[in-house]
């Protein structure tokens, strides 16, 4: 790549936080000559490039925002070069930034949890879970395009939904859902903004989930919940028939719809597997909003609940049926047509969204809403769009992606002999969720296609029985698909968006020091008469528990405030370390040698962890972090006195 291209792409994202930084490191070579060029855009510098390849120093157009399965944390991938760029541990501990062990975060589970929930907790004896299963991310909508606030996602092990802010990146709050069990599929609400998020409940159990009846299983239920985006906690959930699996919304703010594979509540594949259809159901929005503010509702464990089952014949929902166990559900941002994945049928099921008025006013056959049934190939599982009429959908038996146009498909099934099929791309292997660029929005623009193999065999070095996943970009902006790029990846990236860089212009680079994530630990610094913003070296005995310690360090590279401290035997010593560096880039750290723990403190941030010095010596703590060229002599010592 010559050097023009990329100062002009360099120009081109400068408006991010993270174009500016770089154009800051690149800046003598920006001076020298980034003028003339400017209106070459990254993208039509990609084309011309005719690939992925993203040279040295130069920025992705989107960002890959990747869910991780059973690894339980948000990953950040650059698109198109598919470099990871970050992981953001949820649901997961993580060694390096200390998520999980240090005061913050697990604050932030707390005080983020319902009532029911936090006694549910208590009721088990457990504070915060240690594993996660992350499969769904999903960007904030506002007016049905990506507004770059927050990401949600799923937790399906232990029934959680988490939200990351979108300008640092950190988990801000879990939820453990109440009455629901193993929430799998989520989405956000599109329009007007997303004021819920719509969480599915796929695993069958009692309602009240005490004991009482175990094996009874015509006592169990599946429950949608619909989560309030700005309170994180539970607005209202409605008990359906079914199980459910994967879940959307459209563009008018009128309907969520879940897909459920589990029609005949069976307890084993065999039994699950019976029925000849399955169905979608539909929620009415402002049916169950007006149900729940009419105050129609039975409280349980804390949470407003509507019966939502068909034998309730409520106007909360409709179940339209669909062939053997449907799985995804994608809407198109043309927003009129629904696409769910067949799985076990070959076809894909398009629903046109403005005809379900007519089944909530009339008794018209639940199947009249199907517009086109187009048979595509063996496991069709997800849906993308490509924002001009076309659909990909992955197909997991065939190991590929089959790209197929709406309207064609719409024909065939009225009686044209058409064929809507358009191209189809073999992909290594297996595929399971697939996104376009933008494609999960109004703005889709048909660029790029990630496609996420649950195998990857031999298309990597054999790094032993346990093999990477195969995150394959496809370039979509011809006619035919072309495979450019194969990225391993490690457990399990279900699902993943691509949203456009100048979507995420308020990423910060440095916090603001008075971020609200260490709001608590502020008002005890307060209390013990400490100000946090400037340089401080104070260790705290608390007068109510004099078995407490509290010790405050600032930290400016290369070196912390205090090299040295004394506690006693069995004290239990918060250390709350403030990053007082105000630099791009410069992050601290703290570990305590010999005692489990260890965090990152970002400039300008503040982060506290609690442990116990247990026994007496002499223990080092040190910045783990490399933050100058004397990183390594930023150490000091501990001092355990043993007990008199
Ligand atoms: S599910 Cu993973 S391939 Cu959890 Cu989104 Cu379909
Ligand atoms: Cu501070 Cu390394
Ligand atoms: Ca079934």
């Amino acid at each position: 790549m010559s050097d023009s291209k990329g100062i002009s792409r360099r120009g081109l994202l400068g408006a991010t936080a993270t174009g500016a930084a770089l154009a800051g490191a690149f800046g003598s070579r920006l001076a020298l000559g980034g003028a003339g060029v400017a209106a070459l855009t990254a993208s039509a510098a990609q084309a011309e490039e005719g690939s992925f390849n993203v040279a040295p120093g130069m920025l992705d157009e989107y960002y890959g925002f990747w869910s991780s399965g059973q690894s339980g944390e948000m990953r950040i991938l650059g698109i198109p070069s598919m470099r990871e760029l970050m992981r953001v541990p949820v649901f997961n501990r993580c060694s390096a930034t200390g998520w999980g062990i240090t005061n913050e975060s697990i604050r932030i589970h707390q005080r983020s949890m319902s009532e029911g929930t936090k006694k549910l907790l208590a009721a088990n004896g457990k504070k915060v879970h240690d594993n996660g299963d992350l499969h769904h991310v999903h960007m904030s909508f506002t007016e049905g395009k990506y507004d770059g606030r927050y990401l949600y996602m799923n937790d399906k092990a232990n029934t959680r939904v988490a939200r990351v802010r979108g300008d640092v990146m950190k988990c801000d709050a879990i939820l453990e859902i109440p009455n629901a069990h193993a929430i799998h599929g989520l989405r956000p609400q599109k329009w007007p903004r997303s004021n819920y998020v719509f969480c599915n409940g796929e695993d069958e159990s009692p309602l009240v989930n005490d004991g009482k009846t175990l094996k009874d299983v015509s006592t169990y239920v599946n429950i949608f919940t619909a989560v309030d985006a700005d309170k994180w906690d539970v607005a209202w959930q409605v008990i359906v028939s079914g199980n459910l699996d994967n879940t959307d919304a459209d563009y008018e703010g009128k309907w969520a719809f879940s897909t459920s594979y589990n029609s005949e509540m069976g307890m084993n594949t065999a039994e699950m597997t019976a029925a000849d259809m399955d169905h979608v159901v539909v929620f009415n929005i402002a049916e169950i909003e007006a149900a729940i503010a009419a105050g129609q509702f039975q409280e349980l464990n804390g949470a407003k609940v509507l019966d939502g089952r068909k034998e309730a014949k409520s106007q909360f929902t409709r179940y339209i049926p669909i062939a053997n166990n449907p799985h995804g559900c994608n809407m198109a941002p043309d927003k009129v047509h629904l696409c769910i994945g067949g799985k076990l049928s070959p076809t894909v099921s398009v629903i046109d969204v403005t005809k379900l008025d007519t089944l909530f006013n009339s008794d018209a056959d639940p199947r009249s809403v199907i517009v086109a049934e187009p048979e595509l190939g063996l496991g069709p599982l997800h849906n993308a769009f490509d924002g001009q009429g076309n659909v990909f959908t992955s197909l997991f038996l065939d190991s590929q992606v089959v790209k197929w146009n709406i309207d064609l498909a719409k024909r065939l099934y009225a009686g044209e002999k058409v064929d809507p099929i358009l191209d189809k791309v073999d992909v290594q292997y297996q595929p399971g969720h697939l996104k376009t660029s933008m494609g999960e929005t109004l703005e889709a623009d048909g660029k790029w296609l990630v496609c996420l193999c649950k195998f990857s065999k031999d298309r990597f070095l054999n790094v032993g029985p346990l093999k990477p996943e195969n995150d394959q970009l496809i370039d979509i902006s011809g006619d035919k698909m072309k495979v450019i790029h194969d990225g391993p990846n490690f457990a399990e990236p279900h699902d993943a968006i691509a949203v456009h860089a100048s979507k995420m212009g308020n990423i910060k680079s440095v916090w603001d020091r008075k971020d609200i994530m260490w709001a608590e630990t502020r008002a005890q610094a307060e209390a013990d008469g400490v100000n946090l913003d400037d340089w401080q070296d104070m260790v705290i005995r608390d007068k109510a528990d004099p078995t407490k310690v509290r010790v405050y360090i600032s930290s400016q590279a290369p070196a912390f405030a205090l090299e040295q401290f004394d506690v006693t035997e069995g004290d239990e010593v918060t250390v709350i370390v403030t990053n007082l560096d105000d630099i791009d880039d410069l992050t601290h750290g703290f570990t305590m040698g010999g005692h489990g723990v260890a965090m990152e403190i970002g400039p300008q941030a503040t982060a506290s962890v609690t442990f116990v010095a247990a026994n007496p010596g002499v223990y080092w703590y040190y910045c783990q972090w490399f933050c100058h060229a004397l990183h390594m002599e930023m150490r000091g010592r501990m001092f355990v006195n043993p007990k008199v």
